[in-house]
């Protein structure tokens, strides 16, 4: 599909758009249910990448707290804790720029193997990583790997200068060829113009076979970085994007992810008839507030709808 036809799709009249994403949902998906995923930030800030959009980065001062790499323990007590919640995926995340063959990496195969034991799908974001790496993962029982293209490749140099578009492309044919799962995805509201999120969405539908995954997150605009002071997305504007994604990815989730916080339950709600079914649950995502287990599992209440996998 060319830009052009897929901003056409992104343009239609609203009602039509969701009417064509419902109808693409309901053929793939249990449209009452929604998967519940739990983040983990398994090593914490002090990352010397320049995301602009990223709290984690060394560049800037947003106040947070650089915690090593956790015990792993620790991590599958929250695992645990997490699955106790209705939480079916564990997604860990390191702020890494890569991986690198070392006692870490060694702790971080543990954590994953732990987790995986609990029957729990395992996903990891450790930055860029080889294939022998990627194999590792996998042999350890990791099923998939996240790794966000995050916005169009013209966009995407301009808020990142430490490494480039082509890279992370690089990253997720390792993990492919490791036979890994792909989770892929990006942010919206970093102040690109929709032709910039169509042309992201263009390059997601450009890999053979399609993530599994689209993580769609809203910027979290966090102090401290360069993009604090940025307004959020019109909320219309968002749902078009998820409705877009369902509509080109009818068999892959699609992820309501970071920037829920500043979501009303209405426009997550429409999130969800646009063909979002997955989120990240729990009070913090990486390192940023989240709304937490009570309030989701309220709104699936009051939508009457059903945590994916919940034992009921
Ligand atoms: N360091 C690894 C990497 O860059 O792939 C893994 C962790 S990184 C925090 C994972 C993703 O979190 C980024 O690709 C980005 O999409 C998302 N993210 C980070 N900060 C964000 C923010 N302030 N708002 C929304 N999404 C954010
Ligand atoms: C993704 O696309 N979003 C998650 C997960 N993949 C790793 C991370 C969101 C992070 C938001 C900012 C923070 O909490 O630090
Ligand atoms: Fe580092 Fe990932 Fe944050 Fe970029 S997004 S600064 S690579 S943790």
């Amino acid at each position: 599909m060319t830009p052009n036809e897929i901003r056409a799709i992104h343009d239609l009249p609203f009602p039509e758009l969701l009417f064509q994403a419902q109808t693409v949902h309901r053929q793939h998906w249990n449209p009452e249910e929604i998967q519940f995923c739990t983040l983990d930030s398994i090593k914490t800030g002090a990352c010397p990448e320049d995301c602009a959009y990223c709290p984690q980065s060394a560049r800037y001062d947003t106040g947070l707290k650089v915690e090593p790499l956790k015990a792993v323990d620790e991590v599958l007590r929250g695992a645990a804790a997490a699955k106790a919640n209705g939480s079916t995926r564990y997604c860990m995340g390191a702020a890494w720029r890569e991986v690198r063959d070392d006692l870490n990496f060694d702790a971080v195969l543990e954590m994953v193997h732990g987790v995986a034991s609990l029957d729990m799908e395992v996903c990891v974001t450790l930055g860029m990583l080889n294939v022998s790496q990627a194999k590792r993962l996998k042999a350890a029982g990791c099923k998939v790997y996240n790794h966000n293209i995050d916005s169009s490749k013209a966009f995407y140099e301009t808020i990142i200068s430490t490494r480039k578009f082509d890279e992370r492309l690089e990253t997720i044919d390792a993990v492919r060829q490791a036979g890994l799962e792909v989770c892929c995805g990006g942010i919206v509201g970093m102040g690109e113009t929709i032709d910039q999120r169509i042309h992201f969405l263009h390059e997601l539908t450009e890999m053979e076979p399609a993530p599994e995954s689209i993580p769609i997150n809203h910027l979290v605009p966090v102090e401290g970085t360069p993009l604090a002071d940025l307004p959020p997305v019109p909320p219309l504007e968002f749902i078009r994007m998820i409705a877009t994604a369902r509509i080109l990815f009818p068999a892959s989730r699609i992820r309501l992810s970071a920037g829920r916080t500043a979501m009303s339950d209405e426009m997550q709600a429409l999130a969800f008839c646009a063909g979002a079914n997955s989120l990240f649950t729990g009070e913090k995502l990486l390192t940023t507030p989240n709304p937490g287990e009570s309030q989701d599992h309220r709104l699936m209440q009051a939508l009457g709808m059903q945590v994916e996998g919940a034992i009921r």
